[in-house]
């Protein structure tokens, strides 16, 4: 009987670990969690490499959990394909809820009209989708920022709501782009800015916490690793001006890459982030097979957030 419901609800019971990683049933990335209600949705990239390829990624999956103990897989929500103007690569992802609907905004692969990566947006009424594009075209495609070092600096979407409803794009890989969205959330509603960020690499996330902005990011110390860590910055407002305030999580295990994701959940807050520890049938985690994981996050009294430490609890 056990089946047959989770057959028709087409969640399936992922076995509790009690511990990082916190999914065994696939190799997953760059999280972003949504809370609704009692509720905490957890999005990440399919990191189907095989091999030595580096990352192979065809669609998003979300898993979500109401005691973050238990969590339910929903499969996948969108491939990248989906939107017909991408070609591969379902990079970073997050969804947020606005009018009654939820927007995923995410990182892939344009065709060869914009060689590069572009950022698209997709819709659905639940937070376990199907999505599907919003627009019919990139929200950002390559031609639209400064053209960085390389033509994936238009990657790793990350969207904050005001409690007034004003949403905001953030997002870029060696630079830290940010535009204010229009209220229909498919459009931008004024110019494409930049952040100063000290070792910014990418993956930025915004949260908010006693009035205080905090993006955080993962950013690039050769002093203390060849691997991505995390660092955060503060400011008054989104628009700035921030304030670094130093690294907090760190370095990427066996992956290169750290990616984080920070919401407040029944009153905790949290911290998720990937590694690359977990092995699967017999294929070893690594850069393009990542796991995700979450730990706790403290505040001092000053707002500052405490070092997050890795664990396997
Ligand atoms: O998953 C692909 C890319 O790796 C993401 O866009 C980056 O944040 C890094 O995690």
């Amino acid at each position: 009987t056990a089946f047959f419901a989770m057959a028709f609800s087409g969640a399936a019971q992922v076995a509790p670990k009690g511990g990082n990683p916190l999914f065994t049933d696939a190799f997953t990335a760059d999280p972003a969690a949504l809370v609704v209600k009692d509720t905490l949705y957890l999005y990440v990239g399919h990191d189907q490499a095989t091999g030595d390829e580096m990352f192979t990624m065809r669609e998003w999956l979300v898993y979500s959990t109401e005691d973050m103990k238990t969590w339910q897989a929903h499969g996948p929500i969108m491939k990248a394909t989906d939107f017909k103007w991408a070609v591969r690569d379902s990079w970073a992802s997050q969804v947020v809820e606005s009018n009654g609907k939820f927007w995923l905004y995410a990182a892939v692969e344009h065709d060869k009209t914009h060689p590069g990566k572009a950022i698209g947006v997709a819709v659905s009424d639940s937070p376990t989708g199907p999505f599907v594009d919003a627009r019919g075209s990139a929200l950002i495609s390559n031609d639209m920022t400064p053209q960085g070092p390389h033509t994936w600096d238009d990657i790793d979407p990350t969207v904050y709501i005001e409690d007034d409803g004003t949403a905001w794009l953030i997002w870029g890989n060696a630079n830290c782009y940010y535009a204010r969205l229009k209220p229909n959330m498919t459009e931008l509603d004024g110019p494409i800015q930049q952040i100063p960020l000290p070792k910014y690499v990418e993956g930025p996330w915004i949260h908010k916490h006693a009035q205080t902005y905090y993006l955080t990011y993962a950013s690039m110390d050769k002093a203390v690793s060849n691997d991505e860590l995390i660092s955060y910055a503060t400011a008054p407002s989104i628009t700035g001006p921030w304030t670094y305030r130093g690294e907090i999580s760190g370095p990427a295990e066996n992956s290169f890459t750290i990616h984080p994701a920070i919401v407040e959940f029944k009153g905790q807050p949290y911290f998720f982030y990937h590694n690359g520890k977990l092995t699967l049938n017999g294929e070893k985690g690594g850069l393009g097979r990542r796991a995700v994981a979450v730990e706790h996050l403290y505040y001092n009294t000053d707002g500052t957030i405490k070092p997050i430490v890795h664990t396997t609890e």
